[in-house]
């Protein structure tokens, strides 16, 4: 059977790649997986440059060779395209409170815990591991803190009854904060949404260690 034409360009472990598998899993839309190994630096070698010159993964390169980058825009593609399930509610207000809830994690949160972020502070600052982790946990902590005030406790999920653009986001923010070792016993509303997307196949089938690329057991 022939693979599918669309490409996306990720890493089992990577949260912005994690978004983009969600997002599709979501639609129904059939890709072909290919892994950049970014412990092994593959994100730096000029083949990836050429086509995402910020270095990053997820790409998500379409049948006519276009790559679009940047995790939240590919969503906003993704939306655009397969409309159905819709990531984004119609209602402009409520629309415009899923996107900073995601701008939350994607803006705020995410970038400073970013392997080349984590890399800078341990080559040029001179921190252990342990200073790592603490730095890690500190700003998962605080952007979760917001976002359990932004919930609406009286939706099944985040804002909204059914998923959206922002579980996306918060799914592999939480995969993250677990890594990391976060206490996530202050933020019910975030572990209550976990539960429900997790029972979702879109999103079991987007976990890192359901990924291909991911190491396996003896690895
Ligand atoms: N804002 C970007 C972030 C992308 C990003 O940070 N990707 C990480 C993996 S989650 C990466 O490729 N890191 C490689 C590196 O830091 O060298 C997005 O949402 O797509």
């Amino acid at each position: 059977m022939a693979l599918p034409k669309i490409i996306l360009h990720g890493y089992w472990r990577s949260s912005a790649s994690y978004r983009v598998r969600i997002a599709l899993n979501m639609k129904g839309v059939a890709v072909t997986h290919r892994s950049v190994n970014l412990r092994a630096g593959d994100q730096k070698q000029s083949a990836h440059l050429d086509l995402n010159p910020q270095g990053y993964v997820p790409i998500l390169e379409l049948e006519d060779g276009t790559c679009l980058t940047q995790s939240l825009a590919v969503l906003d593609y993704l939306d655009a395209t397969y409309p159905e399930p819709a990531l984004m509610p119609r209602d402009a207000i409520l629309r415009s409170k899923i996107l900073a809830a995601s701008l939350v994690i994607a803006s705020d949160i995410h970038p400073i815990q970013n392997l080349s972020v984590l890399k800078y502070i341990r080559a040029e600052y001179g921190q252990g591991d342990a200073a790592v982790k603490e730095w890690v946990q500190h700003w998962i902590t605080r952007g979760f803190e917001s976002l359990e005030a932004m919930g609406n406790a009286s939706k099944e999920f985040f804002l909204t009854d059914t998923p959206m653009f922002f579980e996306c986001c918060l799914i592999p923010q939480i995969y993250n904060a677990r890594r990391f070792g976060v206490d996530m016993t202050p933020f019910p509303k975030l572990l209550a949404v976990e539960a429900r997307c997790q029972a979702l196949s879109a999103f079991e089938n987007a976990l890192p260690e359901n990924q291909a690329d991911a190491p396996t057991a003896d690895e």
